[in-house]
């Protein structure tokens, strides 16, 4: 496939026009940015992991009836699209607080919220993507009701199937932001990426965060970070994914998700054990901050399987009281880790909240 002029360069891709109107190139490039801009640095690979990465969700996206832009993988860095016109608006959905929720609510980072939320932000580095509700879309003609309606749905539907594959190769998804874009035929496509420079991502296990909050926050282990999840994937695991694997791979990946959602509907006990977990990990916690962290994540996780057990059958009383006993065990395990009060104990964590 031929790769045309130049029609857009982003912080993080370039995008390229072909022979074909309706098809471009994206080019992902190892550049980071945090801050809106002002900081700059370089992930090294980190263009190949998150070609490959959101190639193969949004295989797996469309396979569960979710238009995106993907066509074909073209090279380790390189991916046809369909040309689309973005909707210039940041969709942003949280799991867990983090980051600026946490920032603006004062929700300790780790807290596992009752249900997920949505938020959008107006994509204009300028103005610093400022925060935008309903209203001030359709006042501002960014798009109209039905478009709206459709972009949240199409949102949440994805921040489910996204949970249940992460927690399935070890990672609790903490939020993540998608961006959306209108085809030549009106219709609306999932569009940008999905990868760590996107997602919080967080080990299950450990807590350790494994995304752009390393670059963001200076942590350090910023390449290896996206090297462990990617190495989760079904194309790290040793698949080479080169044009047109990446639907097979993502396919099989598929089959197994939903092994993982039978597991969940046989495992009725499910929601007891979540919340049960989340309490008797919370009563263990007085280990340290070490031990609290993985508490908060692992209680989180419990929260999250509950959450999907629920989502295959459930009452969803019950996945919201199995996600308010891993909240109790959150914040008991935040509370232990310091002498400061909750709040204070989860924002003054060195892993805490950073600005885009
Ligand atoms: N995000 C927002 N703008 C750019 C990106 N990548 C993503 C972050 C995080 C989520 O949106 O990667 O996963 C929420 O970010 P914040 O800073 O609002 O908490
Ligand atoms: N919004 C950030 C930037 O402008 C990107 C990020 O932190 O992911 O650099």
């Amino acid at each position: 496939m031929e790769k045309g002029q130049l029609v857009y360069e982003g912080k993080a891709k370039k995008v390229y026009a072909t022979g074909d109107p309706e098809l471009c190139i994206v080019s992902y490039k190892d550049d980071a940015t945090a801050q809106n801009g002002l900081k700059k640095g370089q992930i090294a690979g980190k263009g190949a992991i998150n070609n490959r990465m959101s190639n193969m969700l949004f295989a797996m996206l469309e396979a569960r009836g979710v238009r995106t832009h993907f066509v074909r993988e073209l090279s380790d860095r390189e991916t046809c699209v369909r040309r689309v016109d973005i909707i210039p608006l940041e969709v942003i959905v949280r799991n867990i607080a983090a980051g600026s929720f946490s920032k603006r609510f004062g929700a300790p980072e780790g807290r596992p919220l009752l249900r997920p939320t949505l938020e959008y932000c107006l994509k204009d580095d300028a103005l610093g993507d400022p925060m935008l509700n309903d209203t001030h879309i359709l006042a501002l003609g960014i798009c109209g009701q039905k478009d709206l309606d459709f972009i949240a749905g199409a949102a949440l539907k994805v921040n489910g199937l996204l949970q249940e594959y992460m927690l399935d190769i070890g990672v609790l998804l903490v939020d993540f932001k998608l961006e959306f874009g209108r085809a030549a035929d009106g219709g609306i496509l999932l569009a940008d990426e999905i990868s760590p420079d996107t997602c919080r991502l967080w080990d299950r296990e450990t807590g350790k965060k494994l995304d752009k909050d390393r670059f963001r926050n200076d942590m350090g282990g910023v390449e290896e970070a996206y090297q462990t999840i990617f190495a989760r994937l079904p194309a790290g695991a040793g698949q080479a994914a080169g044009a047109g694997q990446a639907l097979s791979v993502a396919q099989a990946a598929g089959a197994g998700q939903e092994g993982a959602q039978a597991t969940a509907q046989k495992t009725g006990a499910g929601q007891a054990a979540g919340a049960g977990q989340a309490l008797s990990v919370s009563q263990a916690a007085g280990a340290g901050q070490d031990g609290a962290q993985a508490t908060a994540a692992r209680a989180a996780g419990a929260g999250q399987a509950a959450a999907k057990a629920a989502g295959a059958g459930q009452t969803p009383s019950a996945a919201q009281a199995a996600a308010r006993a891993a909240g109790a065990g959150q914040e008991a395990g935040a509370r232990a880790a310091s002498p400061e009060p909750a709040p204070e104990a989860g924002l003054a964590s060195p892993e805490a909240a950073g600005r885009r």
